[in-house]
């Protein structure tokens, strides 16, 4: 059986603006980029996703694009793009791009002239409704990021769709000449030689012709039964697919929120002609009274649950995509584990191995292989990002709850905490900038960086290589099927992993202290190929945050 490259891939995902700022004027940008690809190499992956750099207004930081084919002016030039990928290729490094096509820019020149209206060939490039015959709005539908999901614009006297910001118009993927255009632009960076596409929001393209009022939670109307999964969005990716990912070696990853192994399996089936994977977000996401923005973790046993269902129900069909943070997360390390010492190291070294050793490609936030921590906010005052500004705004400001209550809960989720400069060295700025950042370095980087990692042979840097390197190297990893024990344990999270004769044993600790565990009998006399402590786990007893990977050789 022939692989594809990207089921044995290491993804690292770059957030351009926070990762290496190269000429000092305190944001992030290619050439920056360039100068640390030996970190990288030396860390192991194998692909580099790189958040939007396309020219943007940077209303949502890139995810709001004005110009697909040229590059964010603060983040350099398309010569450098074109140095940074060549770079990478001469060091066996691949570059997938974010492709944000469910919504442009407003300042987009397609937008431009579809809000001119009359007959112009723009037209229809967007969602364009008139008001009900009382003035209001189209329908009572909320926007992901605050406020009503529709904008009247007073140019062409109509509302527009946007189901992001209002600077996020939704593009009319039921107009031919939008998805000719869309093909059209990532044949384009293909035919430069990138490896791929992350699809943001993909699974919102295709809309019903009705747009009724949806079911009131919170605030607005949800238009998730009209928006998500839509009646058209698999024979649009199919359309995309042979238009323009089959003519190419792609890696694709749709970013699918809402999603079930079984659309999951609509997406990314092995015979569907769609996507490579998906990324599903049920273990993110915990709501409570306000929504999203909660302090709550998820029991442990529901964890489980849901990881090992993507697990089993993918197995033979689809293929997962394994992550802890991205970059509208918040830090793996203080939200899954225990940031405080002497556990941060640990803990983040455990939820590392039990990620990794599942089936799927995993994907590393830029910080996580450090085990970067969550930004001690103190107020909204230092918050950046628009989706935590206009929460703030509508649940607190409004009056809804007191900033005693909702505070903690914004705090601990705001995209932001994943958005603070990457910690290169003790220096000042962490040594991201020479300037001032464009957001505050973690006071917390002269014991967390990059500099001190690489010179400690025990540090979360060296555990994340090593994983990786295990992955190349045992392919029961990579290939074989996966077997949740102990389900309702609500300290260890336990698998194994089994392919022919070949059988690991993945345990880890998700408690602080010292839990009862027995190793089962066939892996008494494996091989540990991996664990955050000196020594195996002792008899019966597995110590706070431990994490250990048993291997049992084939004929024992
Ligand atoms: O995010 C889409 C998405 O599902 C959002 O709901 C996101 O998870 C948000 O943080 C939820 O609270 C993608 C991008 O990853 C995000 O950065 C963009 O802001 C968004 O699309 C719009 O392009
Ligand atoms: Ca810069």
């Amino acid at each position: 059986m022939n692989t594809p490259w990207w089921k044995q891939a290491v993804v690292y995902q770059i957030y351009p603006r926070s990762f290496m700022d190269s000429n000092g004027d305190g944001i992030g940008d290619l050439r920056g980029i360039t100068s640390r690809l030996d970190y990288l190499k030396k860390l192991g992956i194998d692909v580099i996703w790189l958040s939007p750099i396309y020219q943007s207004p940077n209303d949502d930081n890139g995810y709001d694009i004005s110009d697909y084919r040229a590059i964010m002016t603060e983040f350099g030039t398309m010569e450098d793009f074109d140095e940074l990928l060549a770079k990478a290729h001469e060091k066996g490094l691949k570059i997938v791009m974010d492709l944000v096509v469910n919504h442009t820019s407003d300042e987009h020149r397609w937008f431009a002239e579809s809000r001119k209206g009359g007959e112009g060939p723009y037209r229809d490039y967007y969602i364009w409704r008139d008001g009900k015959e009382d003035g209001g709005l189209p329908n009572n539908w909320g926007a992901c990021f605050g406020g009503p999901a529709w904008q009247f614009d007073q140019e062409r006297g109509q509302y527009y769709l946007h189901l992001f910001s209002k600077k996020q118009p939704d593009l009319n993927w039921d107009h031919p000449a939008v998805r000719d255009d869309v093909f059209d632009m990532m044949n384009w960076w293909c035919e430069k030689g990138i490896d791929g596409f992350r699809m943001d929001v993909i699974s919102m393209i295709s809309k019903t012709k009705d747009m009724p009022d949806g079911e009131v939670k919170g605030l607005y109307g949800d238009y998730s039964p009209y928006c998500v999964h839509g009646p058209k969005v698999h024979d649009y990716l199919r359309e995309m697919n042979r238009k323009v990912l089959s003519k190419y070696d792609l890696m694709t990853v749709g970013e699918t929120a809402g999603v079930t192994p079984k659309d999951a399996c609509l997406y990314a089936g092995a015979d569907r002609g769609e996507l490579n994977m998906v990324f599903q977000f049920e273990h993110v996401d915990v709501h409570g009274a306000y929504g999203k923005w909660n302090e709550k973790r998820m029991p442990l046993p529901q964890l489980k649950e849901i990881l090992s269902r993507w697990q089993t129900e993918l197995s033979g069909k689809a293929w997962n995509s394994l992550f802890w943070d991205n970059h509208d997360q918040p830090r793996a390390v203080s939200r899954f584990g225990d940031d405080r010492a002497p556990y941060r190291v640990l803990s983040a070294k455990a939820l590392a191995t039990c990620l990794h050793m599942m089936q799927g490609t995993p994907y590393i936030y830029q910080g996580e292989e450090l085990g970067m921590t969550n930004y001690p906010f103190r107020g909204p005052e230092d918050f950046q990002d628009i989706e935590s500004l206009h929460a703030y705004e509508e649940w607190c400001e409004s009056g809804r709850v007191s900033h005693e209550r909702f505070w903690p809960c914004i705090a601990a989720v705001s995209r932001d905490n994943a958005r603070t400069p990457m910690q290169w060295d003790e220096t000042d700025q962490a040594g991201f900038t020479k300037g001032t950042p464009w957001m505050p370095v973690n006071p917390n980087y002269k014991e967390i960086n990059a500099r001190a990692e690489l010179a400690d042979p025990d540090s979360v840097f060296y555990h994340y290589q090593k994983l990786i390197a295990l992955r190349k190297q045992y392919p029961v990893i990579v290939h074989g099927t996966y077997r949740l024990l102990l389900p309702d344990s609500e300290e260890l999270f336990v698998y194994e992993r089994i392919l022919g004769e070949e059988k690991l044993l993945v345990v880890c600790s998700f408690a602080d202290h010292e839990t009862e565990f027995q190793v089962p009998g066939e892996f008494v006399l494996g091989t540990c190929l991996i664990s955050n402590y000196r020594d195996r786990p002792e008899k019966g007893v597995l110590r706070a945050y431990e994490a250990v990977v048993l291997h049992r050789q084939p004929g024992l």
